[in-house]
């Protein structure tokens, strides 16, 4: 069997559950054609060199040798968005199979560089995270708007909604410019709707904005997950009114009671988009909505009935069959034999880091040259991605409409 030595870059909440699936993939899949072997970490602190070295791989600050190392030949990108593009161009240029987190830019430029720069090199992996089409229900659904079961789309709504980002949330990468709520969540929901419905927004109209413009400095500003777990255990309504005095101050140029950075980029985005044949949509995602930690989801609605899916129970595709007397939804458990990906055994159910041993899976199936279960998705899927994402911004910005064809 053929042994394929992957470095991960970065190894915050993203790198360590991708080292948990490359190693599972085995185990998962005894017949994968390739089988990926952890070779090396690049690392910010010692702490996660020390969590890479312990299961016995090797650990290094020095990103550009981890990405040329001649001793591996897939580089997976679990960087910060900002470092996605230098990363994978670097990577590509040193005849590496690249797997990378969404969203696989920050710009439509820098898109269209890594979609070059992977079509001059096409014996190379090019594949983006958008973890979701690996969920069997997903494939499901997928497969039954291909299959056309009740005619032709309407209506799509769509949303991923999170529930982090109050004001005792400090700052982080996630809240520059770089690092937005829609293309870290919107970006999602812009897959899975082109993923479920081979269909892209043709003209959008959005609204961004931002709930908390001023964030709590943390003591090392870049660590994923610092900000979300810097919450202090007190009162919400005394950290909503401690914080909108510090917000108030640092608008106007005066003390706050810690230092604050300014935040860059949507909290909260809406979207309403027109989609080829005359379907509409909508689409919602924020990080301000109590009680939704990892609500992504959406609902179609075709001539002769609907889909549902949601994250929440994402074992199970809502199906509702408007043809039939009865007309319920029905509540169709899909991990089990028979859809899509071999299960333990039937409804024994698929959790957030069954989808990553999928994705690497399927990477290794593309990288062998065989069939995926369903389409990862590739850098130009990322990159069209990226040209919503562009309109949504260009549309809040100029206050209007906005086709999908004014952006390159
Ligand atoms: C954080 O908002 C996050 O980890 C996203 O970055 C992921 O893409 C999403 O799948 C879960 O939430």
């Amino acid at each position: 069997m053929r042994e394929l030595p992957v470095t991960i870059l970065g190894f915050g909440m993203m790198g360590t559950a991708r080292a948990v699936a490359y190693e599972a993939v085995m185990r998962y899949y005894g017949a994968t054609p390739i089988k990926p072997v952890l070779y090396q970490a690049y690392t910010y602190t010692d702490a996660e060199a020390a969590g890479a070295t312990a299961t016995g791989w090797e650990a290094t600050k020095d990103l550009d040798a981890a990405i040329t190392n001649p001793k591996t030949e897939y580089v997976d990108v679990c960087l910060p968005n900002a470092m996605h593009c230098d990363a994978v161009l670097k990577a590509i240029a040193a005849g590496k199979h690249v797997f990378c987190e969404k969203p696989l830019s920050v710009t439509v430029e820098e898109a269209h560089k890594m979609v070059d720069a992977a079509a001059a090199k096409p014996e190379l992996l090019n594949s983006v995270n958008f973890i979701y089409r690996r969920v069997p229900a997903n494939v499901y659904a997928r497969k039954l708007v291909k299959d056309g079961v009740f005619g032709k789309l309407l209506e799509a709504r769509s949303f991923y909604n999170q529930s982090w980002g109050g004001p005792d949330t400090d700052y982080s990468w996630r809240f520059s410019a770089t690092g937005g709520t829609l293309g870290d969540l919107g970006s999602h929901a812009l897959d899975m709707l082109y993923y479920t419905t081979g269909m892209r927004p043709i003209e959008l109209c959005a609204m961004q904005s931002v709930h908390i413009p001023y964030r709590y400095k943390p003591a090392t500003v870049g660590s994923d997950l610092e900000g979300r777990y810097n919450k202090k255990a007190k009162d919400l309504a005394e950290v909503w009114a401690d914080w909108r005095k510090d917000a108030d101050a640092a608008a106007n140029g005066g003390e706050t009671s810690r230092p604050m950075l300014k935040v860059d980029t949507d909290d909260v985005t809406r979207i309403m988009y027109t989609l080829p044949g005359g379907a509409v949509g909508s689409l919602e995602c924020t990080r301000n909505a109590w009680g939704t930690e990892n609500t992504h989801g959406y609902e179609l609605y075709f001539e002769r009935g609907a889909i549902r899916w949601n994250y929440d129970d994402m074992n199970y595709l809502g199906i509702y069959d408007a043809s039939k007397p009865e007309r319920g939804w029905s509540r169709v458990l899909c991990n089990r034999g028979g859809f899509a990906y071999p299960t333990f055994a039937d409804g024994h159910m698929f959790g957030y880091r069954d989808l990553l041993v999928n994705a690497c899976y399927e990477n290794m199936l593309k990288i062998a040259g065989q069939p995926e279960v369903a389409p990862i998705a590739t850098f130009q899927d990322a990159l069209d991605v990226e040209r919503t994402i562009e309109a949504v911004r260009k549309s809040w910005t100029e206050k209007r409409w906005v086709k999908l064809d004014e952006i390159a």
